[in-house]
């Protein structure tokens, strides 16, 4: 298996790059899930954690009090603590619609989310119309290639027609959200959602699996945390904890755990 460093030279996105540069700089394969409701939380987290991350994902639509400060403050913060954005913003419809949504409206992710994801259902057209947006701003586009819940659609035909569009588009596209590795092309990065300590369930159809089984056992290469780390009594010391069974993970499966 490749090391993370050994990946940065062969990716050609610079964000992709920068983030596998993050990674192995801090040693951490954790990305948060910061999905609280407040900019004040949001901030709080985002500064308790930071050290810890390399990635902070952010559902920037569910922040009742969002303005501009936030995402002056949230820069401040991922350049104080070395990490990337990515706000998980599912887009889902055609091109023309999609680039819109990406550059525009109240919250011009583009202009500040390194990384954003997609669906793959519209077909190609979804990542040419975020491609023209983001591609100039040095961006990232994530396919969602499956999904941690029960009963998720992204399977089979579909699934092999989501990587076959990530293939074609290698510029642009820097991986999967997916449980588990999914094709044999170290250019593309693996996150996994649906991370706890110990495996389970919510009440609302998530499934959790361990940073252990995903990280050895699937090969995904980041773990994204929510919940495990931003209700726990103290979400920095969970985070360290996290961080420890992600990077001791993929420190097994190199075979060069000291
Ligand atoms: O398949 C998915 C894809 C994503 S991006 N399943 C997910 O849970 N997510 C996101 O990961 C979800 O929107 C949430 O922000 C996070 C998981 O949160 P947790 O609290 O269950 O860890």
């Amino acid at each position: 298996m490749l090391t993370y460093s050994a990946r940065i030279r062969l990716c050609q996105n610079p964000i992709a790059k920068k983030l596998l540069e993050i990674v192995e700089l801090k040693k951490t394969n954790l990305c948060v899930a910061a999905d609280v409701t407040t900019k004040a939380e949001l901030i709080k987290i985002a500064d308790e954690i930071g050290s810890h991350i390399c990635l902070l994902k952010t559902h920037i639509d569910i922040i009742v009090d969002f303005d501009a400060d936030l995402i002056i403050q949230l820069q401040r913060l991922a350049k104080k603590h070395n990490f990337l954005i990515f706000e998980d913003r599912k887009f889902a419809d055609i091109g023309n619609t999609v680039a819109h949504q990406y550059g525009g409206g109240i919250y011009h992710i583009a202009d500040w989310a390194h990384i954003t994801n997609a669906h793959a259902v519209p077909g190609p057209g979804i990542i040419a119309g975020l491609k023209k947006i983001g591609l100039p701003k040095n961006n990232g586009l994530l396919l969602i290639a499956e999904m941690s819940s029960e009963g998720a659609l992204a399977a089979g035909d579909y699934q092999n027609a989501t990587l076959k569009m990530a293939e074609a588009n290698q510029d642009f596209v820097i991986g999967f959200i997916t449980t588990k590795k999914l094709l044999n092309n170290p250019t593309f990065i693996n996150f996994t959602p649906g991370v706890k300590l110990e495996s389970g369930f919510d009440t609302l159809g998530q499934q959790y699996l361990t940073p252990e089984k995903v990280i050895y056992e699937n090969k995904s290469d980041i773990i994204i945390v929510g919940r495990g780390i931003y209700e726990a009594e103290n979400p920095k010391v969970q985070a360290e904890k996290y961080r420890t069974a992600g990077w001791n993970a993929y420190e097994k499966s190199l075979e060069i755990k000291s």
